[in-house]
């Protein structure tokens, strides 16, 4: 890992857009499903999963479902359980009342605020099949009250048979009753515009491959998506209190995710810099996915060097990292100082699995520096809002002058009679 000040830093940001290839190959897929239906969905899956179905396997069943209970380890059904009670309360608090204001002329203005019908969840398969973003997804749209939640997830994991028994307790846990055996393009156009067997869905969300990430935004309007996430990211600040074993293995915690993965240090300590540079080499020799996160910290990782905690909060808010860990005395009393951090770990024993997996918290957090203007998947994004206005016959007559005369100014006539014609009346009697 290279050591840098902080004025000779550089961030290289890495947006995946896909190759022409893979778009033209994903615009082909999702107008063909569209077309065609289920037909084009098991033609795609034979073809890309090599596995034949028919439109009644689609469907995984609940007694499938309560099979994987014993392909699983006790010990990660009571986990899971609670986990999934952790981000069920923390996620109950973000829930927000419909409101109505009455006027004192009578009038009433106000917001309801309803869940979505029904939402589709995305879950991969092979080697980023995480139990944990199941509950991140699902959970979310449950206590927003969205009724119908269906999940969809490639047939067969890679080199594996069947859908992963910890993806399936998962589900069950969260309590996900519709569930498909589909993946790749063909299952985002499935659930974005309907075939015989899936109904159609209002939103899609959760991560998957290029082809998943492309096929989001080419439905996207048909129906809503959530934000398509970039390689994990995490930053460290810390000062001179912090424990370099603690520091690199939160480094290597997320570069293991993936080769695109950034991990950063931002630290005052020269010295920190260096035992965590070595401690990272030797922590790295020691993983199981060595190869993963050496890629990632030799590409992505950096040791920046800074003169004190606040300036490493500039360099923190320019990057805005997805998640941030505050590793220096007295954590807390920096928090109003950090303004774009997707989440922020506070103290030593905040390390960022603790909100990976179990906290209470999304996992699913703005990426690429968007936690400038974006905030980590909540109960709002799986509801959406009506405004009601109920005008008095009062608020009316006060304000049937100047609406005319808005109407008026942008050239619509029409929208300045429809006020006319009842002030005539009204005023007539
Ligand atoms: N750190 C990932 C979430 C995750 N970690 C899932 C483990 N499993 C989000 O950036
Ligand atoms: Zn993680």
């Amino acid at each position: 890992m290279k050591i840098v000040a902080a004025q000779d830093f550089r961030l290289d940001r890495n947006v995946d857009y896909g190759t022409n290839e893979q778009n033209e190959s994903v615009r082909q897929i999702v107008s063909t499903v569209r077309k065609e239906g289920d037909s084009a969905v098991l033609r795609y899956t034979a073809e890309h999963d090599h596995v034949l179905l028919t439109p009644e396997k689609l469907r995984v069943t609940k007694e499938e479902m309560m099979a994987a209970y014993d392909k699983v380890d006790r010990a990660f059904v009571s986990h899971i359980r609670e986990a999934a009670n952790n981000i069920r309360r923390f996620h109950e608090k973000q829930k927000r009342n419909s409101w109505m204001d009455f006027e004192p002329d009578g009038s009433l203005l106000g917001q309801i605020i309803r869940p979505l019908d029904r939402v589709g969840v995305y879950v991969p398969g092979g080697k980023a099949a995480y139990p944990s973003s199941v509950l991140m997804n699902v959970i979310p749209a449950q206590v927003a009250g969205v009724e119908e939640i269906v999940m969809v997830t490639p047939p067969a994991t890679s080199g594996g048979e069947g859908i992963n028994p910890y993806i399936l307790v998962a589900a069950a846990e969260a309590g996900v009753s519709e569930m498909y055996r589909v993946g790749g393009a063909q299952a985002i156009a499935a659930l974005a515009y309907g075939t015989e067997s899936i109904r159609k869905v209002d939103k899609i969300c959760g991560p998957g491959n290029i082809y998943v990430a492309l096929a989001k935004r080419e439905v996207f309007g048909a129906v809503d998506i959530d934000s398509i996430a970039g390689p994990s990211e995490i930053v460290v600040l810390a000062d001179d209190t912090a424990r370099a074993e603690y520091v690199a293995a939160d480094l290597l915690s997320q570069a293991e995710h993936d080769e695109m993965a950034s991990a950063i240090l931002v630290t005052t300590s020269k010295l920190l810099a260096e035992q965590v540079q070595a401690e990272v080499e030797k922590q790295l020799k020691q993983l199981p996915r060595e190869k993963i996160a050496r890629a990632s910290i030799d590409s992505h990782g950096s040791i920046i060097v800074v003169d004190s905690v606040l300036e490493g909060i500039e360099v923190v808010n320019k990057l805005a990292p997805e998640h941030l860990e505050v590793m220096v005395q007295e954590p807390m009393t920096y928090v109003s100082y950090i303004r774009h951090a997707g989440a922020i770990f506070l103290g030593p024993y905040s390390s960022e699995p603790v909100g990976d997996y179990f906290a209470g918290p999304n996992h699913i957090i703005p990426t690429n520096g968007t936690a400038r203007y974006a905030s980590p998947v909540d109960v709002d994004d799986f509801t959406k809002k009506s405004s009601l206005i109920y005008y008095s016959k009062e608020a009316f007559l006060a304000n049937g002058e100047a609406i005319i005369g808005l109407a008026r100014h942008e050239g619509l006539e029409g929208h300045a009679r429809a006020i006319e014609v009842r002030l005539m009346l009204e005023k007539q009697g």
